[in-house]
């Protein structure tokens, strides 16, 4: 059976390790959001894409949810030494060197999707891993504070602020003139399934569905979602803030709307939110704290099961 997931963030790499488990043989390709992305000391970061890679493929710090595990910080607190900024964002001796054979890559004019492929070559994650766009985008936040008003990239806002500034805007720069990565179309059309993690539907999905044409292609498919809201409050990260951010309500019923229709065939929601409905689209309540690997697997065998339903 052919997969197709998007995905961003922590929520979403632990969501597709039980994916993995729920459709063992499946061939699952996951599009990553790469709006997080930043470049800091001359060298390319793509967290969304690094915490899937990690994560799948074993190397992640399953505490933390992001960067690899067994992690020391010398080169950080060398060049904090040098009083080089930014000090705010924590990238670990491991984790640089996976930036070091990126960016040195880049340099030499591969394009990200190939880069992606050849990290992914070591940590043989189990799916194919695809940025959502080779072009270069990246999630900026309109924040105004004494200096006054000014766009800050969203790992500042993510990372150095911890949301704590409301955002007056987020979006998505370079988006428009960005185009799908390669065989991220290819890998939709020809999927049997489509699933979204309860990844953040702004910053993650929501960038994903931003890139031209990639919406419009999963219109076209059988898609089940899962909320990452659970009875109004998100269970990790401030997809709250980011919601807010953006005019709509933290809930299971307003995600779906944000999603759409057109876009969700199937939305699995948590019991305390069994009263969500939307017109052409069939909501199932059931657990959704992913608290473990086997109730991970559990909501990824219920969503696949959904779109079994819905595809036939
Ligand atoms: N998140 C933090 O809250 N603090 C950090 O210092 C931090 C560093 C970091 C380094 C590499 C990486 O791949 C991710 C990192 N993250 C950190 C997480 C990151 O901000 C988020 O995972 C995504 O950008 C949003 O999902």
């Amino acid at each position: 059976m052919r997969i197709v997931s998007l995905a961003g963030g922590i929520g979403g790499a632990r969501f597709l390790r039980g994916l993995k488990a729920a459709a063992p043989g499946s061939d699952i390709t996951v599009i990553g959001n790469t709006g997080d992305d930043i470049t800091l000391f001359g060298l390319r970061v793509c967290p969304d894409l690094d915490t899937v890679m990690y994560t799948l493929g074993g190397g992640i710090d399953e505490e933390q949810g992001w960067g690899r595990s067994g992690e020391s910080h010398v080169v950080k607190e060398e060049l904090a030494a040098y009083g080089v900024e930014p000090q705010w964002f924590g990238l670990g001796d491991r984790d640089f060197a996976t930036h070091i054979v990126r960016s040195q890559m880049l340099a030499a004019g591969y394009p990200l999707s190939q880069v992606t492929e050849a990290l992914c070559d070591r940590w043989q994650p189990g799916v194919r891993l695809l940025p959502m766009s080779d072009d270069r985008t990246e999630t900026h936040v309109v924040i105004s504070d004494e200096n006054g008003r000014r766009a800050v990239h969203f790992q500042e806002w993510w990372v150095r602020l911890r949301a704590s500034l409301p955002a007056e805007q987020i979006g998505l720069v370079g988006a428009e003139d960005a185009t799908p990565a390669p065989g991220v179309l290819e890998a939709i059309g020809e999927a049997d399934l489509v699933i979204l993690p309860p990844s953040n539907p702004v910053v993650s999905i929501g960038t994903i569905l931003q890139i031209p044409g990639i919406r419009a292609a999963l219109e076209d498919k059988t898609v089940v979602g899962v909320s990452p809201i659970i009875g109004g409050a998100p269970v990790r990260g401030m997809a709250d803030a980011c919601l807010t951010a953006i005019g709509v309500e933290t809930s299971a019923q307003a995600v779906l709307e944000l999603y759409g229709s057109r876009l969700i065939d199937g939305w699995l929601v948590a019991e305390e939110d069994k009263g969500v409905a939307l017109d052409g689209v069939t909501v199932e309540a059931r657990p959704l704290l992913m608290d473990s690997p086997e109730a991970t697997r559990d909501i990824a065998a219920a969503a696949l099961s959904l779109a079994h339903t819905l595809h036939a």
